[in-house]
């Protein structure tokens, strides 16, 4: 009986550590429940005492990829698969004597949200926002003087030079006119298939956008220190002159009232005939454009680092100080939460009443405006090369490296893709990007309100 109690103990002991065990198999990345796009690395770590033959890897139980040195590593092309599929991951390690261990099974859903749909080299920098007419068509401009039009699909439908940068949005107008402003001093009005309609020429440089108010006229700034209406054929119908360069561009009220601001750190509020209601002076330059909300209130950016919440009636509703510059335009999410970025590198989203709901830092300056999808995600660019989709909680929903500071403010089209612009060198790309939903209806979703940019609530 001792006997056969001793014989079973070191038959025990043999074959629990007498012979070398199978490879121990660990899926590092991705792990189990993770959402995955594009290209994704399948890293497998496998300890063993004896050399390792080779690695299995299996997507849905299939042989996919078979590794033969350290690391051992699968670079997977998802997109093969349809957006929001769930696949199961799993590998096999085979030991030199034929043993063999087994990884967990994973599972991931492919989530194709901010990946690249198609890319165009332009030939300068874009630091503007793109337009989006009623066929989908797709207008920007960049800093060597060329005014883009693409096809939904990315093909460029052509692309019309100018004399100088183009520093000014497009705007549209309800006909499918296309106008922006150029550093050659002219204010340019496009026909849908790029023949020119007419221009109205200035001595200074048109970096703001043009506003298009509902009688069609356009309300554009310029380095000129004036603010210019004229109406849809290009003819002359007031000015109002600041006491510095408006690069700002404006916004119109539902009762036709004017708001911009200036280099001379003035935010102004005009009647529609081109009269001064009142101005507000602010203790840096007013580039940003305001933005208005559904109780008329006026959200602006100063370079003395705050954001404005002005009254209609000019006095002072709230300011909030941020770390530096406030570049950027405003924009008014459906609760009324403004969504901001500062120089100082972060996205502010600010609660009505002024008081800081949360911020995101990035690793750039924030001079991009935001944009507000109507599934709740929030895309806004950084000079840190990314674009970022933000939830309304403002956490990281995921982030797209473009090849340059993103200055550019997105645009969003019906079917959800994201279009922004970086800026290079030499040559720049403007992106589209895969996103989920249309923009959002809420009273300020973008830079300028809307996918044509009228800036206007009318
Ligand atoms: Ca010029
Ligand atoms: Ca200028």
């Amino acid at each position: 009986m001792k006997k056969t109690i001793i014989f079973l103990a070191v038959i025990t002991v043999f074959l629990s550590c007498g012979g070398p065990d199978a490879p121990e198999v660990t899926l590092i990345t991705p792990t189990d429940g993770e959402e995955v796009r594009g290209r994704v690395e399948i890293l497998v770590e496998v300890t063993t005492e004896e050399e390792i033959d080779h690695v299995e890897f299996f997507i849905d139980d299939s042989l996919r990829f078979t590794g033969l040195a350290e690391p051992y590593i699968y670079p997977w092309g998802t997109d093969e698969f349809p957006h929001l599929s769930s696949h199961t991951i799993y590998a096999l390690a085979f030991d030199s004597e034929g043993r063999e261990g087994t990884s967990d099974t994973i599972t991931v859903t492919i989530n194709i949200y901010g990946t690249n749909k198609w890319r165009f080299d332009t030939d300068g920098s874009i630091r503007t926002s793109p337009a989006i007419a009623a066929d989908g068509t797709v207008y920007i401009g960049d800093l060597n003087g060329y005014l883009y039009a693409f096809a939904s699909d990315g093909s460029l439908e052509w692309r019309y030079a100018v004399m100088g940068a183009i520093e000014s949005s497009p705007a549209i107008g309800s006909d499918g006119t296309i106008y922006f402003g150029s550093n050659d001093n002219t204010l340019y009005a496009l026909n849908p298939d790029s023949t020119l309609r007419w221009t109205y020429s200035l001595s200074d440089d048109i970096e703001s956008t043009p506003a298009v108010g509902s009688n069609g006229w356009i309300y554009f700034g310029a380095d000129d220190y004036t603010l210019y209406a004229l109406d849809n054929n290009g003819t002359y119908q007031w000015s109002y002159a600041a006491a510095a360069a408006v690069e700002s561009s404006p916004a119109i009220a539902s009762d036709g009232s004017i708001y911009f601001g200036s280099w001379d750190t003035y935010i102004y509020c005009l009647d529609p005939s081109g009269m001064l209601k009142w101005r507000y002076k602010t203790n840096g330059y007013v580039t940003s454009s305001p933005a208005i909300g559904s109780d008329g209130t006026i959200y602006i950016g100063s370079q003395d680092g705050y954001v404005y919440a002005l009254n209609p009636d000019s006095t002072l509703k709230w300011r909030y100080k941020t770390g530096d510059d406030v570049n950027a335009s405003p924009v008014i999410d459906s609760d009324g939460t403004i969504y901001v970025g500062s120089w100082d590198k972060y996205v502010y989203a600010l609660n009505p009443d002024g008081s800081l709901k949360w911020r995101f830092l990035t690793n750039g300056i924030v001079a991009s405006s935001a944009a507000i999808s109507s599934g709740g995600t929030i895309y806004v660019g950084s000079q840190d090369y990314y674009l970022y989709g933000l939830t309304r909680n403002g956490t990281l929903e995921w982030s797209f490296k473009t090849w340059g500071p993103v200055s550019s403010s997105p645009a969003i089209a019906d079917d959800g893709t994201i279009y922004i612009g970086c800026e290079r060198t030499w040559t720049s790309t403007f992106y589209a990007i895969q996103g989920s939903t249309p923009l959002a209806p809420t009273p300020w979703p973008m830079f300028h309100r809307d996918v044509r940019h009228t800036g206007s609530v009318q």
